[in-house]
Parts: structure tokens; C-alpha cells; sequence
């Protein structure tokens, strides 16, 4: 059974501090980095037991507080396929994080032992990595000593971005199976998409330059390592990579950066030409923004609604042009209310388009109804998911046509390029390169795709963000009792307008988005509904 007296005296060197309320919330735990070494050691006496309730399958930890500021930090669960912690576990993180005392939390322990049904004999497999930021090796300490404290096995990764993290645990629980994934080191993976890249744009015109501002974060060595793989097939320039630099991780640089200032990196002034394409990632990698500037000068965002929309018309002219298309396979995309009304237009006049409330892990559910399941958020973050029949499909289909048969290759060497497990900027990155190169489109050609609606996201401070409760997929507030009519009355008013109110589920804040056709439009819709919620 278990050993009590080891848990409580390892809990004792990681008291929890007083006065705080942690909450595993979309994004696993996040808060500031110096006050969460309790909660990252019980995360590891927890992932220990998810690992023995799933008769000792690999259970992943990433240390990361991804595009926020360098003093957060934060921690969050991967599930053996790679994906994210299962709902229900997500408030046993939260009670075992808040337990006062070290007796408290064994006592919480020992009630989810029995509630869960966990057999404590089992073995407990957990693999584990951290972001740049200097917090990350004492939160690494912590979550060793939790795993001691259970006696369960780790195997710690180092320094690796949150996709790489996702690729080892599926890699790890999939080895020597028919769905085996790839092979759980730093090479499978650089070599898996390496690998797939070069096919898919062999005979393709070698594109101009592309620079990657890496956020000055963990994208930034794993893209040196990429860049070495990928040769000559590409030519990448790397920006913002100063990882030991104090202060720097996604200062005025990254994927979030760019999205919500809708502006270049400052460090890349006078560096991007116009007519070149950049890309932003994200801390921890798994989040991508593409720009350039015309011809004047002008900055042009490719956010994650424009990545959807180009990468999801490709999957279905490559699926007809395979000879695939029918009834049992189906291309589908998955949005969120962020997603842009113009990128929603031109996605559902192609295919099934489904909205979801925000959330990863949402997205990612939905997209697994698909045969190819095209998420995005706008943000970002987003991947493309094959369902097994979907690959069994393409596996056994004889092409009829030479045509066919090469439209069936590159949707074979899809499924290798992408990182399936969650979204990746570099997997993306080449995923965008390769469509682009096969449609020899320029970043304004890809932009003209469709033309994004003026949009505004205000942040509103309340006194209680939880009276703000939400349906049909965060698009309508049910309560508080009446503000939605009022919203409605509002948005009336604007034409194009759309607006929505939903609580943030990693801020204690009220987020308000609007749209509207003209930008004076949009700005003062977003004021006005903002002004109700106060
Ligand atoms: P919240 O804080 O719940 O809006 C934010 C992002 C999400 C998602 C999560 C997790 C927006 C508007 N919201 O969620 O898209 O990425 O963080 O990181 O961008
Ligand atoms: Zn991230």
C-alpha cells in the first residue's frame, strides 16, 4: 500500500503557500513561477498515479507557461496518446494542489486512490521536460522528488518544446504496436519531419528565405537542430533565439506578440524585406503567426484562421484529386468563436465547419469526428488529425492515375509531416511551406485567400468573473440574467457586427471580442459591449 510516511515527508520540503488557490485550468496550472514548486511536486505524485490507473503507460509533465511573461511558469499533464489530461483528472490536479498540509494532501491522495479505483501496485512511467525559463530547474527538482516520493519511474527529457513533449509520449506508449508513431528521441522526430518535408516539396522551386523569430525561447535551439535536417530544402534564418538572455523570453517578440499588437517584432525592423515571408513562434512552440509587409511597408498578419484556411482547401484538392473523397471520408475544420467571420465564410462554403468553446482540447476532440479533422485557433495553435480509418483508407487505395497516385503520396507524407498530438509550430511551419510551395503562392496571395474583418479583443477586469457563464459554444452569455439581450441590441446597430462575452479560463479577466466591416465600426462595438460588462 501506501508508503504515507515517505509522501509526507518529501510534501514537507514543498509547503504550499498560504493564501493562494492554484487551478488547473485549459492550459494546466500558470501562475508565477516562484510560488509553484508545491504544486509541480504534487503534479508528480499525481501523473504517478494517472500512470498506474492506466496500468503504467507513459504519462508526460511539460514545464511551461508557453507566450507568457518570463517570471510565469506552469505545468500541465499529457495523456498517453500524446493528448491532453482527461477532464475529470483536471479537478483532482486542482483539490491535491490546494490540500493545506502535507497530511491534507496525502489525505486527498488516498481519497482519489479509492475514488479512481487505482491499483497502487501497478508500475508509474512519467517523462518530463521544461521551457527556457529560469525557474524551470528548480520546478524540475520538485516534480523529481514527487515522482521519489511514490517510487514512480522518470525519465527526464531536458530542455524541449511542449510538441516535441506530446511526440515522445505517444512515441513511448505506441512503440513496437501496429500505430506505432515514431521513434521516441530528438532524431525520430527531426527525422520524421525532415524526412516527409523533403518529399513533399521534392521538384518544387527552392523558396526565398523564411525567418523564424523563435520568442527568444526553446523554439529556438530545436529549430537549429531542425534546420541542420532539413538541408538544403529550405533556406531558415533564425531570430530572437537569446535563451540565456534575462528578461528576453517573448519580449516584444512571438507568436502572441504579433497576434494581439497586430504589429512586426521590433527586432525585426529594418531586417524583413518587403515580400518576404516571417513567422513567429510562441515560448514553448506550439503556436505560430506568419507576416510580411507590401510593397509600402505595411504589415499583413497570416494568423491561425488564415493557416486553417489554407492548409484545410489543400487537404480536400489533394483528397479529390486521390480519388478519396466520399461519404466515409470527410474533411472537416474546427473553430472557435475567435476564428475570423471571413475565414468562417470561406472555409464553410468548401466543407463542414464546427465552432467549439476555446480550448485545445476542445478543438482537438471535435477534429477527431473527421476523417481529416483541421484545427486552428486563431491564435495559432492547431494541427491537422487522420482518423486510423482515414489512414487505413489511404493505405489500401490503388490509384487509378499517375495523379492519383501522387496526391495519395503527399497525403501519406502528411500524416508524417504533422504532429498529431497537439499543435507544433515547427511541424506547422513546413506544413504551411509545403502548400504554399505546391500552390507557388507568395505571403499576399495567401492572404487574398480572404480578407480578415476588422476584429478588436478587450480585456475587462470585474470584480467576479465567474457570474459570466456561456452556451452554443461561448457565442452567447446565459448569465448574467439580461446582459446578452443588451449585447444583441447593440451589434444590431454595426453592420457585419458580431460580438461575444466570455470569461477567460486562464486570466482573471472577461474577455470581449468584436467585428465589425470598418475598423472605427469595430473599435467602437467592442467599447460599447466592454462598457456593459464593467
Ligand atoms: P482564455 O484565457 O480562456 O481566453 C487563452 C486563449 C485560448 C487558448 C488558451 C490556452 C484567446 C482569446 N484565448 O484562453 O485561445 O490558447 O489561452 O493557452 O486567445
Ligand atoms: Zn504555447
Amino acid at each position: 500500500s501506501l508508503d504515507v510516511d515517505a509522501i509526507i515527508a518529501h510534501a514537507d520540503q514543498y509547503p504550499k503557500p498560504a493564501g493562494v488557490h492554484f487551478q488547473y485550468g485549459t492550459a494546466g496550472f500558470r501562475t508565477r513561477g516562484d510560488i509553484l514548486e508545491s504544486v509541480v511536486f504534487r503534479v508528480g505524485v499525481l501523473a504517478a498515479l494517472r500512470s498506474k490507473k492506466l496500468d503504467g503507460k507513459t504519462i508526460g509533465v511539460m514545464i511551461t507557461a508557453s507566450h507568457n511573461p518570463e517570471h510565469d511558469n506552469g505545468v500541465k499533464l499529457v495523456d498517453p496518446r500524446g493528448e491532453m489530461l482527461e477532464a475529470a483528472w483536471e479537478i483532482h490536479a486542482t483539490t491535491l494542489a490546494n490540500a493545506q498540509t502535507s497530511q491534507e494532501f496525502v489525505q486527498t491522495v488516498q481519497t482519489l486512490i479509492s475514488a479512481a479505483n487505482i491499483d497502487i501496485t501497478k508500475p508509474a512511467n512519467v517523462v518530463y521536460a521544461r521551457d527556457t525559463r529560469p525557474t524551470g530547474p528548480a520546478l524540475v527538482a520538485a516534480l523529481e522528488l514527487g515522482l521519489k516520493a511514490i517510487g514512480a519511474q522518470g525519465r527526464n527529457e531536458g530542455v524541449q518544446t511542449t510538441p516535441v513533449l506530446h511526440y515522445f509520449v505517444r512515441c513511448i506508449n505506441s512503440k513496437g504496436t501496429k500505430d506505432s508513431y515514431g521513434d521516441d528521441s530528438v532524431d525520430g522526430y527531426m527525422k520524421k519531419l525532415s524526412e516527409s518535408f523533403k518529399s513533399l516539396v521534392a521538384g518544387k522551386t527552392r523558396p526565398e528565405p523564411l525567418i523564424i523569430d523563435c520568442a527568444n525561447g526553446v523554439g529556438a535551439p530545436t529549430a537549429e537542430i531542425l534546420v541542420k535536417y532539413l538541408g538544403e530544402s529550405i533556406p531558415l534564418i533564425l531570430h530572437n533565439t537569446a535563451i540565456s538572455t534575462k528578461g528576453a523570453l517573448n519580449y516584444e517578440c512571438g507568436a502572441d506578440y504579433v497576434k494581439t499588437q497586430q504589429r512586426l517584432p521590433p527586432s525585426l525592423n529594418g531586417v524583413l524585406k518587403p515580400g518576404q515571408r516571417a513567422c513567429s513562434l510562441d515560448g514553448d512552440a506550439d503556436r505560430l503567426i506568419y507576416y510580411y509587409l507590401d510593397e509600402r511597408g505595411h504589415f499583413h498578419m497570416l494568423d491561425g484562421d488564415k493557416i486553417a484556411a489554407l492548409v484545410a482547401a489543400f487537404i480536400i484538392d489533394l483528397v479529390n484529386l486521390a480519388g478519396l473523397s466520399g461519404d466515409d471520408f470527410k474533411v472537416g475544420v474546427v473553430q472557435t468563436a475567435y476564428a475570423n467571420g471571413s475565414s468562417t465564410k470561406y472555409l464553410a462554403d468548401r466543407m463542414p465547419v464546427k465552432c467549439v468553446p476555446t480550448g485545445v482540447k476542445h478543438l482537438h476532440h471535435a477534429a477527431e469526428h473527421y476523417s481529416v479533422g483541421v484545427y486552428f485557433e486563431a491564435n495559432g495553435h492547431g494541427t491537422v488529425l487522420f482518423s486510423p480509418s482515414a489512414v487505413e483508407a489511404m493505405k489500401s487505395h490503388k490509384p487509378s492515375t499517375p495523379a492519383q497516385a501522387s496526391a495519395l503520396q503527399h497525403l501519406i507524407n502528411l500524416t508524417e509531416l504533422i504532429n498529431q498530438t497537439v499543435g507544433d509550430a515547427l511541424s506547422d511551419m513546413l506544413l504551411v511551406e509545403v502548400v504554399l510551395a505546391h500552390r507557388s503562392f507568395t505571403g499576399a496571395e495567401w492572404n487574398s485567400l480572404y480578407n480578415d474583418l476588422p476584429n478588436r479583443l478587450v480585456k475587462v477586469v470585474v470584480k467576479d468573473r465567474n457570474i459570466f457563464k456561456t452556451e452554443d459554444a461561448e457565442r452567447r452569455l446565459v448569465s448574467p440574467v439580461g446582459l446578452q439581450e443588451k449585447v444583441d441590441e447593440l451589434v444590431r446597430k454595426y453592420d457585419g457586427g458580431r460580438s461575444f462575452v466570455r470569461p477567460s479560463g486562464t486570466e482573471d479577466v472577461v474577455r470581449v471580442y468584436a467585428e465589425a466591416t470598418s475598423r472605427p465600426q469595430t473599435d467602437e462595438l467592442a467599447l460599447k459591449v466592454a462598457q456593459l460588462v464593467y
